[in-house]
């Protein structure tokens, strides 16, 4: 396995983002103006192909056209507020991700894949949505501090560091960001995180800019377990991967057909349960025992409730009796 740095390079201008952003794993901004918005809303529905549904970020897209147009012009408008307030930093991808209406358009709970070399460097999105966001259209959620739980490598073959838990024992430990349009939440790719289905009749676009530090180079992990056993094998790609990767959309499992594999790594590493997550949180931990106790004893009431009950219906129908 591998050690985090003592210290992430610096990429934020102001201190305290910085400062917030090693020890949450993300943080707030307002990101584009109202102008931005509109000129985004207005260049996604110029652009973007009839076949999507579900989830569906521009990456997955066979039209390279759309990929790279979605790239260079998420990337533009996004960059009077990465001039203004990044440092040292290049951008490496732009897209949308957007949610259709349905409940297939659910994001379960996650790790981004790896992209660079996470001894030295970490891997950061800006994720804005361009409408405000609610519980209904599929808010974001985000585990605080949860990158850096423990070093992992990730990828769609990788076995993932919660990988012996359901989704519904992690997702009460999240925090959902309500985010307006325009605002963005900035991410260490690392950080666990989830959104539900949108249920609301509306579509819900969000635009995502993943950068990094100015000397990472990007770097990918592929998994298969008969030829390595719990080894992984990395992938140095050049700066244009995330554009030109065709696995996105389909393919993910099999090896990576682009890049320069960089040998085979260690990967062993415990694995997340709820005692070492409820360990972790506790004060999360007691608040989501307390309210699945309370439902508990709602849906199985005791003898005595039961009593209780009656007697407040019987109470109820001596007095319309009267
Ligand atoms: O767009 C969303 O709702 C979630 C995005 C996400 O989880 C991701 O891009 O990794």
């Amino acid at each position: 396995m591998f050690q985090f740095p003592a210290q992430m390079m610096r990429v934020f201008k102001d201190e305290q983002m910085q400062a917030a952003f090693e020890r949450d794993g993300f943080v707030i901004v307002d990101f584009y103006t109202n102008d931005e918005v509109v000129q985004l809303e207005k260049l996604y529905s110029d652009l973007h192909p009839v076949e999507e549904k579900g989830f569906y970020p521009s990456t997955f897209s066979k039209d390279k056209r759309y990929r790279q147009t979605a790239d260079e012009e998420v990337r533009r408008v996004g960059s009077r507020w990465m001039n203004e307030n990044l440092q040292d930093f290049k951008t490496m991808c732009g897209s949308f991700i957007v949610k259709y209406p349905g409940a297939d358009s659910t994001m379960c709970v996650h790790q981004d894949m790896t992209l660079v070399d996470e001894t030295k460097f970490t891997g950061i999105n800006i994720w804005c949505p361009l409408i405000d966001l609610t519980d209904e259209n599929g808010v974001i959620q985000v585990l605080k501090g949860s990158h850096r739980i423990i070093p992992t490598y990730r990828g769609a073959t990788v076995p993932c560091l919660y990988g012996g838990m359901k989704d519904n024992d992690i997702i009460p430990y999240l925090s959902p960001v309500y985010l307006k349009a325009g605002q963005a939440v900035i991410f260490d790719q690392s950080i666990i995180h989830y959104s539900a289905a949108n249920l609301s009749d509306k579509i819900r676009i969000t635009t995502n800019i993943y950068f990094t530090h100015k000397d990472a180079d990007f770097r990918i992990a592929y998994y298969n377990k008969d030829a390595h056993g719990d080894k992984v094998e990395l992938f140095e790609e050049d700066d244009s991967f995330m554009t030109n990767f065709e696995q996105f959309g389909d393919n993910i499992f099999d090896k990576p057909k682009i890049g320069k594999s960089i040998g085979l790594f260690d990967y062993n590493f415990p694995k997340l349960d709820a005692a070492w997550l409820a360990s972790l949180y506790p004060e999360k931990a007691k608040e989501i025992k307390a309210k699945q106790e309370a439902l508990t004893t709602v849906f199985n009431p005791q003898p005595e409730q039961k009593s209780e009950k009656k007697s407040f219906f019987k109470r109820l129908f001596e007095t319309i009796a009267n």
